[in-house]
């Protein structure tokens, strides 16, 4: 039997949550010979460690073979110790007139207090995928907070824009979603994000050559990605959740484990400089992971003026908030 890994999810009696954590117990995170401890996380108040209570009680439930423990608490210091992996999923959601600013810098105040109790209580090896939103300037905040913690181990995730591009793709040319490869997306996870279908092929051939309406690719598959958050509240009357807590499992096995090659993925890491994006910032790029910790941004992808427009749009964004946030952590 393989030592369990402890995977922490926070905001775990969520909607998120409830989809995520019966998969992660199941071996779809990290397969079927892999046990796990499941440290689940919630804010201090009785509604939502009552819920949380709820959510253990059915994973005892679904007796899972693999699932060799569940720690439930809401103490940041208990609910990361040892954790191999935490998924930071809870967030103060924005209420109604509340402004952006005001969201930015609450949650900012949560991730900093995360990314301390991170710092000094989890695994030598942990990776701490946030999908919280602001996602990728919570990530940045909480990488900040973590002394300590190798800088390259805090993602954030753009992985269901990617899975939406790469439906929104599959149907439009009316073929099986295995024929689209590579969709990818840039910056931030955000209505700026940048769906690039100029890198991305159907049946092995350029999405443009496929596609023939490439107003529509420019317009109307640009816009009904970076919207589709949106139209889910509204056709659903709450955010996507299932589709995102199979985001977060697809985000943590493409760290996990090696891309296959000629392949990458969409995530949200540090940059070092790559495509224009400032160092330091927490942007979405195309990501290959050696399936030892270790990842990389995939150089060398040719950025067209159409690109390289909408990626510094995103990235003033991203600077934007980083900037409402910085004091936090200085
Ligand atoms: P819910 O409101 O259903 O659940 C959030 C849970 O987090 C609640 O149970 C709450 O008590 C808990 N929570 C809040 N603050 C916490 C804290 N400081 N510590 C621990 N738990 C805390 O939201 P849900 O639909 O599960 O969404 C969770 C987050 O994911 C939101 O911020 C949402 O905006 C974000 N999303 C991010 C996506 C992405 O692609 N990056 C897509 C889906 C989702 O919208």
């Amino acid at each position: 039997m393989k030592t369990p890994i402890r995977v922490a999810v926070t905001g775990a009696a969520g909607q998120i949550g409830y989809a995520l954590l019966p998969r992660i117990a199941s071996g779809a995170l990290f397969g079927p010979d892999q046990p796990v401890i499941l440290h689940l996380i919630e804010i201090p108040h009785d509604k939502a460690l009552s819920a949380l209570r709820g959510v253990a009680m059915e994973l005892d439930d679904c007796a899972f073979p693999l699932l060799s423990g569940i720690v439930q608490t809401s103490d940041l210091d208990a609910g990361f110790k040892d954790v191999n992996w935490a998924l930071l999923v809870g967030a103060k959601p924005r209420g109604p007139g509340m402004e952006r600013n005001d969201l930015l810098k609450d949650n900012g105040a949560i991730f900093v207090g995360q990314g301390q109790a991170i710092a000094k209580n989890a695994a030598a090896d942990v990776r701490v995928a946030v999908v919280g939103n602001p996602c990728n300037t919570n990530a940045w905040i909480c990488q900040q907070a973590a002394k300590g913690v190798p800088p390259e181990r805090f993602t954030a995730m753009t992985r269901l824009d990617q899975n939406r591009a790469q439906a929104q793709l599959a149907q439009k040319a009316g073929v099986p979603i295995t024929d689209v490869k590579g969709t990818l997306i840039w910056g931030n996870h955000s209505a700026t994000q940048v769906p690039d279908f100029f890198h991305a092929t159907i049946k092995g051939k350029p999405v443009t050559e496929v596609v023939a309406d490439h107003d529509w690719l420019k317009t109307t598959f640009i816009s009904t990605v970076q919207k589709r958050g949106a139209a889910i509240i509204e056709a659903r009357g709450v955010s996507s959740a299932a589709s995102a807590a199979n985001a977060l499992i697809d985000h943590v096995r493409d760290l996990h484990f090696a891309t296959p090659q000629g392949e990458w993925r969409s995530i949200c890491v540090t940059s070092d400089g790559s495509y224009g994006v400032p160092a330091g910032l927490i942007s979405s790029f195309p990501i290959r992971s050696d399936g030892k910790g270790g990842w990389s941004i995939v150089q060398g992808l040719e950025l067209n003026d159409f690109l390289k427009e909408k990626i510094a749009a995103t990235v003033k964004e991203l600077e934007g908030e980083r900037e409402v946030v910085k004091a936090l952590v200085s």
